[in-house]
């Protein structure tokens, strides 16, 4: 056997795997040291680290320069900005979501006493779908919170016209979609607020942190107490707020690293258009769709396996990238009705949400970083078509692994 043929058997049936070491599914994109020292210094010395001090205010006056918008208030984290957006919309009832989404976006509803109803996504987009949350809206209702999945904008035309249209409020976790676009507009100035994360795995990465924005005067002022414990500033706390304030050392990694956004979704855009090109051939493989109103910035890159089509399950395929040393995540999955937090859930919603688990159940999110060459690009690519031909050898010596597992 030639080097050439050795390569091209998958590493899972004894070929050398296409990489040498892990390929993680995110690497972040992180200013140089010397483009921070100075700041740092700075704060290190004058000892004002915390409590929306300078950089804090810089970096919010930057986005809401960036997104065109009247109030952006950062935060510690994603997660605590939707807890405090909830609060602040001074919700009641029930709130309507999808379960596929990440825990934090759930999590966040019942840290506040709300009740999850659960509504299911458009097969194409992975986006909430507006006639299912038609389908469940009731008296009960009093907003609906959507996610950005992925980067890729809701359909929030219909949204926003289904939530004036029942006079209940309209939520973005938008987490996922810091420079994304939806009619020409940046995401961050639709509904009532929506909330972005610059976690280590987000576009604009500087370790923790969020921000919550909105085009609401008196919205914003509830948020800016209930990020601060709920103390307007004289210490007679209005309501039980949180502390969910962000630290200078973020907000100064925040300034450098959202002059790069545009840069990163870019590449980004490129990523994926290989990504496409190289596995658009391949049968049993779906994209996500992106609509003519809406730009993703492309957070994630996840495709949908057909099984009978593809030749092999999901699952399956996992194990085929991770021994060529390729990272991957079944985001998200489970859906959250059927996890152990929400299980008492799952009878009333589970025949409810059939494409929530069709795509919970199918959906693998493969790398993708702002700089990954597009050789990687195509030995990923590779890694897959090889698993498509060679599916009938790799599910035996699966099944032959199981078997010998299960024997022990
Ligand atoms: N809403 C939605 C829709 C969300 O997806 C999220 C979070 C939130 C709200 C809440 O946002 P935050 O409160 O976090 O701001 C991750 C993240 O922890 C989470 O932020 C993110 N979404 C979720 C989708 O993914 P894990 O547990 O799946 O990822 P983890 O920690 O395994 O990291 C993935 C890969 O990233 C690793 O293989 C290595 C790499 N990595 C990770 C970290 C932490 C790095 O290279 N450097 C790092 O520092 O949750």
């Amino acid at each position: 056997m030639n080097r050439k043929q050795k390569r091209d058997i998958p590493a899972i049936l004894g070929g050398a795997p296409l990489f040498e070491s892990r390929m993680g599914i995110v690497r972040p994109a992180l200013p140089r040291e010397a483009s921070l020292r100075s700041r740092f210094v700075e704060v290190l010395t004058n000892g004002k680290i915390a409590n929306n001090s300078r950089y804090v205010r810089m970096f919010e006056q930057k986005l809401r320069n960036y997104l065109q918008i009247d109030h952006c208030l950062l935060v510690c984290n994603a997660t605590s900005g939707l807890m405090i957006a909830l609060k602040s919309m001074q919700l009641k009832g029930s709130v309507i979501v999808p379960s596929f989404t990440f825990s934090a976006t759930i999590h966040a509803l019942v840290w506040n006493g709300l009740e999850p109803i659960f509504a299911d996504i458009d097969p194409d987009t992975f986006n909430l779908d507006p006639r299912s949350v038609e389908e469940v809206l009731s008296r009960k209702v009093s907003a609906v919170m959507a996610v950005h999945m992925f980067g890729n904008p809701c359909d929030i035309d219909s949204l926003s016209a289904l939530a004036d249209g029942n006079k209940i409020q309209l939520l973005f976790d938008s987490a996922h979609a810091f420079g994304s676009r939806y009619r020409d507009k940046l995401i961050g100035c639709f509904g009532d607020a929506e909330v972005f994360s610059f976690h280590a795995t987000k576009i604009c990465p500087i370790g923790e942190g969020g921000a919550v924005t909105t085009r609401k005067v008196t919205l914003a002022r509830r948020l800016a107490c209930a990020r601060v414990f709920g103390d307007p500033g004289n210490s007679n706390v209005r309501f039980p707020g949180l502390n969910a304030k962000m630290s200078e050392f973020h907000a100064i990694v925040g300034l450098e690293n959202m002059k790069s956004v545009r840069r990163h979704i870019q590449k980004r855009h490129k990523i994926v258009q290989t990504f496409k090109s190289n596995l658009s051939q391949l049968p049993g493989i779906k994209f996500q769709k992106i609509t003519h109103c809406a730009e993703s910035n492309f957070q994630n890159f996840v495709i949908i396996i057909d099984k009978n089509r593809f030749g092999m399950t999901r699952d399956q395929l996992q194990k085929v990238l991770y021994a060529e040393n390729i990272l991957t995540k079944r985001y998200f999955y489970p859906p959250l009705h059927r996890t152990i937090a929400y299980k008492s859930y799952y009878k009333k919603y589970d025949c409810k949400l059939p494409v929530t688990n069709e795509i919970s159940r199918n959906i693998l999110c493969l790398p993708l970083y702002s700089d990954m060459t597009i050789i990687e690009v195509k030995k990923i690519c590779h890694a897959i078509v090889q698993a498509h031909l060679y599916a009938p050898e790799i599910k035996k010596k699966l099944k032959r692994k199981g078997n010998s597992k299960g024997g022990k």
